[in-house]
């Protein structure tokens, strides 16, 4: 099976297992795990940050950051197609009682005055503007790199409003790679950021949330009310070193790859790139072909190939380090024999 429906699908590279074999444990919850320690350290200074937490998803990360920064009523902005608001189950209202501010972004990126303006003044009527959130790279919009320009202008404004910004950076590095950034480069633009380990980082399990030393302590308490306070977790702490050490510049591969999927496919007659490929997502848009998603799906699926649909007629492909050069020529090449029916 050619697996590109997203590179949540990797498994764990040889080293990550024996990594986990060989990981020096102890207790969490007391703050006795040396592996956890070394993970979160080394991913503070990565995002140089003042320290960092471990935690068991990026969903579960980026609600510790919404719960941590918001009081209960408060407004969090975020653009519209944002994972936290398309697919976290809304635990922004139902877990913190956060109300979602949406504005409609460019690839992603929500302009600064429109931010400036959803910013709530002081009125009886109104909630306070808790938080603004931000991602990238940005899954819906393709895997687009947010301007760093953007991500700036949108600090500064936030900065005079006493704001924070949350990065949900769960592909943070495939952002890295592709701008030449350092994530550090992004990151100080935010008050606290969240990264996958468990993407295209190959990991098993887990994602780190980094910020102030004051932020995190608050932070550790909300991942203890959510049930993610673990107690031997340095197995699965261990992998997310290896991930973060050995796993980063690797990502280039599947870019490239992205790139010659979404360069071929586009060639074929019937089939349209929705996105511009900056990083390992490519958006197909088969409606000249004249199918569904669903029904294109199914066709790729009885040739042992697994994408993910992403709207009535957009099917998204996710490179990762399980796929081969073979496999995307493989990719290409039943595509291109896919039946025209308009
Ligand atoms: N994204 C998954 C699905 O949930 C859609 C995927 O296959 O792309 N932020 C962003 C930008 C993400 O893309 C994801 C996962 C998350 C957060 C959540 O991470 P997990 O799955 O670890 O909770």
């Amino acid at each position: 099976m050619i697996d590109l429906r997203s590179d949540t699908v990797t498994k764990p590279t040889e080293a990550m297992r024996q990594a986990a074999y060989d990981a020096e444990v102890g207790d969490d919850v007391y703050e006795e795990d040396p592996t956890i320690h070394q993970l979160e350290h080394k991913a503070a200074e990565l995002l140089g940050k003042e320290d960092a937490l471990f935690v068991t998803s990026g969903t579960q990360g980026n609600q510790i950051a919404v719960l941590t920064h918001c009081n209960r009523g408060d407004e969090a902005i975020m653009e519209a197609n944002s994972h936290i608001f398309m697919y976290e189950a809304a635990s922004v209202s139902a877990l913190a009682g956060v109300q979602p501010r949406t504005l409609n972004g460019t690839r992603g990126a929500m302009d600064p005055s429109d931010v400036a303006a959803a910013i709530r003044p002081h009125d009886i009527h109104f909630p306070e503007t808790g938080l603004i959130c931000l991602e990238n790279t940005h899954n819906r919009a393709g895997g687009a790199l947010l301007p760093i320009e953007n991500m700036k202008t949108i600090y500064q404004i936030a900065s005079e409003h006493h704001i924070p910004i949350h990065l949900d950076g769960a592909r943070l590095f495939n952002a890295s790679i592709s701008s030449g950034f350092p994530v550090q480069k992004y990151a100080e633009l935010t008050d606290t950021v969240q990264v996958c380990l468990s993407k295209g980082l190959g990991a098993p399990v887990g994602s780190v949330i980094a910020g102030s030393e004051a932020f995190i302590a608050r932070a550790r308490k909300w991942r203890k009310r959510l049930g993610g306070g673990l107690r031997q977790a340095g197995v699965l702490a261990a992998p997310g070193l290896v991930a973060l050490t050995d796993m980063v510049n690797r990502l280039a591969e599947d870019q490239k790859h992205a790139e010659i999927l979404a360069r071929e496919l586009g060639k074929i007659d019937g089939v349209e790139i929705e996105n511009e490929v900056e990083t390992n997502i490519v958006l197909v848009n088969v409606k000249n072909l004249g199918y569904t998603s669903e029904q294109f799906l199914t066709m790729l699926k009885e040739n042992d190939i697994l994408a993910a649909p992403f709207g009535p007629h957009t099917v998204r492909f996710v490179t990762h380090y399980g796929i081969s050069r073979m496999n995307i020529n493989s990719v290409i090449e039943h595509v291109a024999a896919v039946p025209q029916t308009q």
